[in-house]
């Protein structure tokens, strides 16, 4: 009786051990985890490395696994801090040139018409005319004045801005 009370007894403290021990590895690897979610600081992640977090990003509505949110060829992070414009939007002035040609051509990417001369920068570019000079030919006359093509309306208030002269006998005729 005994020697079977002992057999139990043992067997017990076996189990009970065994028990411990999973609890103690489960504890240990629970308290890794929580060190390493620290040392990551999942709200100042930056995954796509474009200069905002990704809890910037959520909020924004920009991708925070695209340093390009708008595929314009500005970072959604030099867009947000730096320049003001949209990340969102290839073209946030709407003058028909992205924002990145708008930065290389030195135009202004927030307003359409960067020299004030009444034609937009994207039209401009399409007439040959300089979106940065308010008078490119320096006749004393401005660019949204002048009639390109030649077709009696002038530049600003011309649609048909293809630059090619519709009117053939030059009788204000098309
Ligand atoms: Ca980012
Ligand atoms: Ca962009
Ligand atoms: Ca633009
Ligand atoms: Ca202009």
């Amino acid at each position: 009786m005994a020697m079977v009370n002992k057999s139990i007894f043992f067997g017990f403290m076996g189990i009970l051990g065994f028990v411990s021990m999973v609890t103690f590895g489960g504890y240990v690897y629970a308290d890794n985890n929580v060190h390493k979610l620290h040392t990551l600081k999942p709200s100042n992640k930056d995954t796509d490395h474009d200069g905002l977090t990704d809890k910037e990003e959520r909020k924004l509505g920009t991708d925070p696994r695209s340093a390009d949110t708008d595929h314009d060829g500005l970072s959604d992070g030099l867009e947000v801090k730096t320049l003001k414009t949209d990340p969102k939007d290839v073209d946030s002035d709407n003058d028909d040139l992205n924002d990145g040609d708008e930065v290389v051509k030195g135009t202004d990417p927030l307003d359409s018409d960067t020299d004030d001369d009444n034609l937009t920068d994207g039209k401009e570019l399409k007439l040959g005319l300089n979106p940065l000079d308010s008078d490119t030919d320096d006749d004393g006359i401005q660019d949204g004045d002048e009639d390109s093509d030649h077709d009696g309306i002038n530049n600003s208030d011309d649609n048909n801005d293809d630059n090619n002269n519709d009117d053939n006998d030059d009788d204000n005729q098309q």
